[in-house]
């Protein structure tokens, strides 16, 4: 069976292990936390073990390891690990939860997840590193760029276009059509109806930028 690495443990690696469980197409051959360092081989969940940090990375193929996801939450930190990753010789894969509904006309890049419950529409394009979080639906002809989280419950409408790194808070809306910059931060219940720059926080409704970050 195909060994896979997962990098992280916490809450986020969790729900993702939870998917590889369930689709079985992989041999968890363990996490790799920082948190190791002090600690021994610790048992993390159901027989699945932090086996080292992320300085094993390269050593992992030579180990018959192959195959590795990034379960980090942090937007910018799943960024830089998954780069770390890319420059070794592991494969890359997404997670795609049994219980998502995925149009087969919809494109979806290695080291994405798709939780339970979400729903991405025909012809959108999700690209590598991106979380598309429980329960959230992405409608028709939207671009989702590079190391996104929609967040649980966010609905993003169609032919919306979603810039690298963005975070769309919990339960947050947007409307059709809209264009979000890269790296910013939508606060959770949002509603979005007019487009929001890169590198800002916005919230409220109607959401407002509130500062530059
Ligand atoms: O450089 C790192 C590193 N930095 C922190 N490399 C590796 N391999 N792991 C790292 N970590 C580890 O990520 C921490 O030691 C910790 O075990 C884990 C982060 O766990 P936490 O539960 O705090 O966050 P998360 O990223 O798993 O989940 C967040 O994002 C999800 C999408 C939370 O906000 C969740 O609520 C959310 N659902």
């Amino acid at each position: 069976m195909k060994k896979i690495v997962i990098i992280g443990a916490g809450g986020h690696a969790r729900s993702v292990i939870d998917i590889f469980l369930q689709t079985g197409e992989y041999q968890i051959a363990g996490c790799l936390d920082p948190c190791y360092s002090y600690r021994d081989k610790i048992e993390f969940m159901e027989d699945i073990h932090i086996i080292g940090d992320d300085s094993l990375i390269p050593e992992l193929v030579n180990t018959g390891i192959e195959y590795a996801f990034v379960a980090i939450g942090d937007n910018k930190l799943r960024c830089k690990i998954m780069n770390k990753v890319k420059n070794c010789a592991l494969k890359v894969v997404s997670a795609i939860s049994p219980h998502a509904y995925i149009s087969p006309r919809a494109v979806i890049g290695a080291g994405s997840c798709v939780m339970p419950g979400a729903v991405i529409n025909i012809n959108c394009k999700i690209g590598e590193g991106v979380i598309i979080n429980t329960n959230s639906s992405v409608d028709h002809d939207c671009q989702i760029y590079n190391y996104v989280h929609i967040a649980p419950g966010t609905a993003i409408s169609g032919g919306s276009v979603i810039n690298e790194g963005t975070h769309i808070g919990t339960n947050a809306s947007v409307i059709d059509g809209i264009c979000i910059g890269s790296w910013s931060y939508v606060g959770a219940g949002a509603v979005v109806v007019k487009n929001i720059p890169s590198n800002v926080m916005a919230y409220g409704v109607p959401a407002k930028v509130i500062k530059e970050i």
